[in-house]
């Protein structure tokens, strides 16, 4: 009785593990864990029947070596559709077919171009530093100059965010000694607020860039964004002046275009310096003469710059008796614009293939 238990549990595990197999590998070793000559499970019931009464070897004896044979004829029928199995696989498989292209990703115009910019100032000496893009009210314009309600605000419209911190509006708009022109958050519309935030908190001599995003709520068209990118230049000491300024931008044009080139310095208007100038770069596509991007002046206007305004020097808490300076910012898309010579700054942004895979 014990026996007949026995082999139907050993022919239920047996035919099961057998359907299981996944390979021949395990099939040999469910060969031998119920047929192997020594150990197998099997082999031991029937080696055990000398022991057992003439009328249960009778009964045992048959029952055994049946399923021995159903064990044998399971392996090697499993055996037979792993085998065919794999042919099929391989016959599925076409060795002569020609791979599938990898596709391979690239830097982004602009960040490639922000890494040189960031290179090639290092090299000079300068530290790359960067701040917040949300920015204060303070920060944005009045440490810079740009009183309440002056109309210089007018040069730069920008995106107003709406706190919801719990404060009141009159708590929000509340001055502080320091700041005078409330704490309102903003999207920063230049990168000159990290001039002062940075002077805050280092003292002079220094050479920083601040490259980094901003935004300006104003109509696009294709050399205009909302959303752009631009590169600050700082650098303030005992004498820091012009003519390093010159030294500094011009060299610095010359290693991004790989030539030689002139700059001309124009005065401008910027409320946080004084004085004030738009900087020019010989036109590196046809070195003066005349062509469609420089729109046949010679000239391709890249900045703006300035010594630094001694109010902006107060706000940062320095005595501007003792210190000078200059200032720059320029437009990280026009300048990748110029170097690759791309017709509308939008295609930056656009998200088409056919534009991103030319670099
Ligand atoms: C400024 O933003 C000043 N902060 C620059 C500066 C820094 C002057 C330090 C003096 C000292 P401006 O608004 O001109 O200046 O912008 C600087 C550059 O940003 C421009 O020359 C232009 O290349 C780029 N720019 C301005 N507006 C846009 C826009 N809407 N889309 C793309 N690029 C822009």
């Amino acid at each position: 009785m014990t026996k007949d238990i026995d082999i139907k549990r050993l022919r239920e595990d047996a035919l099961k593990s057998i359907k299981a197999a996944a390979d021949a590998a395990s099939l040999e070793s469910l060969r031998v864990k119920f047929l192997g000559r020594k150990e197998g499970e099997l082999t031991k019931i029937l080696r055990s029947l000398k022991d057992f009464s003439i009328a249960e070897k009778k009964k045992i004896g048959p029952l055994a070596n049946a399923l021995r044979q159903e064990i044998e004829s399971a392996l090697s029928e499993k055996l037979k559709s792993l085998q065919a199995a794999s042919h099929k696989l391989q016959a599925d498989i076409d060795l002569t077919r020609p791979g599938r292209k990898v596709q391979r990703g690239s830097l982004h115009p602009l960040t490639s171009v922000e890494k040189e910019i960031r290179e090639i100032f290092k090299s000079l000496n300068f530290s790359v530093v960067e701040g917040p893009e949300a920015e204060s009210d303070y920060y944005n314009f009045d440490a810079l100059n740009i009183p309440k309600d002056h109309p210089a605000r007018d040069m730069w419209d920008t995106f107003w965010l709406r706190q919801n911190d719990g404060r009141t509006k009159e708590q929000k708009n509340k001055r502080t000694k320091r700041q005078g022109g409330g704490e309102r958050l903003l999207l920063r519309t230049h990168t000159s607020p990290v001039q002062v935030r940075y002077m805050e908190q280092h003292k002079p001599p220094f050479q920083i860039i601040v490259p980094g995003r901003v935004f300006r709520y104003e109509a696009t068209d294709a050399s205009h964004e909302t959303n752009f990118h631009q590169v600050e230049g700082l650098m303030v000491g005992k004498d820091a002046n012009l003519a390093n300024f010159k030294f500094v931008i011009r060299e610095f044009f010359q290693r991004l275009f790989k030539r030689k080139l002139s700059i001309r310095l124009r005065p401008s208007y910027f409320p946080f310096v004084e004085p004030g100038l738009e900087v020019d770069i010989q036109c590196v596509k046809c070195g003066g003469n005349g062509c469609n991007i420089c729109k046949n002046s010679g000239w391709l206007e890249v900045m703006g710059a300035g010594m630094v305004h001694p109010r902006v020097f107060e706000a940062a808490g320095y005595n501007p008796r003792d210190l000078q300076g200059f200032a720059f910012g320029l437009g990280l898309e026009r300048i990748a614009m110029i170097k690759y010579n791309i017709p509308d700054i939008r295609l930056f942004y656009s998200g088409d293939l056919r534009f991103i895979k030319q670099f």
